[in-house]
């Protein structure tokens, strides 16, 4: 963040909304460093930066794409981000990635892969915040999603980095939740557990060209057949399993014709506002926790007494029960 916005907080906060709320996308990327910072003055500024440019009601869909990696999740987010702006949709995509040793390989690998996304002026991609505390990083997410709205953008694409525990994280945030598969190698191999096919919205078997397209169709009817074993979701909608070639453009339509339908039918039943409300209130109760961990330990009070208690525990001069009872006492 440079230092421009923190001199006259006030005169260039506003400066700041103004420039976000004309869509202007380097004031989106100045906002959303803004919101990641974790310096109290910048914290008060984020608060009120969010409380001014949220707008309830605005009409935006929210698009969680998970998969391991090297299944094709960038490559298709180039291709389906270029169709939906093909379309007039502005698109943003942002990424959340929880671990802390990410090569710089693999960022340099996924711009190029966005190459002509990122230089379409009706999308803005923006590499995830760092960060080895998933729940921060989560949530600044959530925040970035909200300025990208702020700035007019309709779809936002959250695309999962790591694997591991950022699916549920992203499933809590998103409207609708794609699985990108791939045929051949079954769910273990692939490191995809049941829960998160469970999660899914929408299952796409990608790679579905050349030599991959016989594996792949009969995978779609493998997993035709998984899905309606599970039980049904709260949305009521019936999991689509499809074929996809982010590479070679090819299903690329019908996954947003899908979505569409998706999104009309969850707005008719009411479940969109119900999952929106739900996740916020999910949301808040995590933010809470995170505070209340964040002042309880960073109290020097505190962390001396952890210390001494470690040792008293190692050396079993007390119990652990207890150590926590005199910690709170
Ligand atoms: N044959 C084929 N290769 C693909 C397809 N989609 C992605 N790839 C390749 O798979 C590799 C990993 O893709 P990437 O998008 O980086 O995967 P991510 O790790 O899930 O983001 C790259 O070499 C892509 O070119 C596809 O539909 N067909
Ligand atoms: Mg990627």
């Amino acid at each position: 963040m440079d230092s421009t916005f923190r001199r006259t907080p006030d005169i260039h906060l506003q400066d700041l909304i103004n420039g976000l709320l004309q869509g202007n996308r380097v004031f989106l990327s100045r906002a959303i460093t803004l919101i990641e910072s974790k310096r109290v003055e910048d914290r008060k500024m984020s608060a009120e930066l969010i409380e001014r440019i949220v707008q309830p009601g605005r009409k935006s869909l929210r698009i969680g794409i998970t998969g391991v990696p090297g299944v094709g999740k960038s490559t298709f987010i180039e291709a389906f981000g270029k169709m939906l702006t093909d379309i007039d949709k502005k698109v943003a995509v942002l990424s959340i990635d929880p671990s802390s040793n990410r090569t710089k390989g693999s960022i340099l690998g996924d711009k190029t892969r966005m190459d002509e996304l990122s230089r379409d002026p009706n999308a803005f991609i923006r590499p995830s915040a760092s960060g080895s505390n998933l729940g921060g990083v989560a949530s600044s997410t959530r925040e970035a999603i909200l300025l990208c709205e702020a700035a007019g953008f309709d779809i936002i694409i959250i695309e999962t980095v790591g694997v591991g525990q950022s699916e549920t994280v992203v499933k809590d945030m998103v409207d609708y939740f794609l699985l990108l598969m791939l045929a051949g190698g079954g769910d273990e191999l692939q490191g995809i557990k049941r829960g998160i096919m469970e999660m899914a919205d929408h299952i796409l078997i990608n790679k579905a060209d050349r030599q991959n397209l016989k594996a792949a169709k009969k995978a779609k009817e493998d997993y035709k057949n998984a899905v309606h074993l599970f039980p049904p979701n709260e949305a009521e909608w019936v999991v689509p399993v499809g074929l996809c070639s982010a590479l070679e453009k090819l299903g690329i339509e019908a996954t947003w014709k899908e979505i569409e339908k998706y999104e009309k039918q969850v707005i008719t039943s009411g479940w969109f506002t119900e999952n929106r409300k739900r996740q916020a209130i999910k949301w808040f109760h995590e933010r809470i926790h995170d505070r209340l961990e964040e002042s309880f330990f960073s109290k020097p009070a505190v962390k001396n007494e952890i210390k001494k208690k470690e040792e008293l525990i190692s050396s079993q001069k007390i119990s652990v029960r207890k150590a926590v009872e005199e910690l709170f006492s």
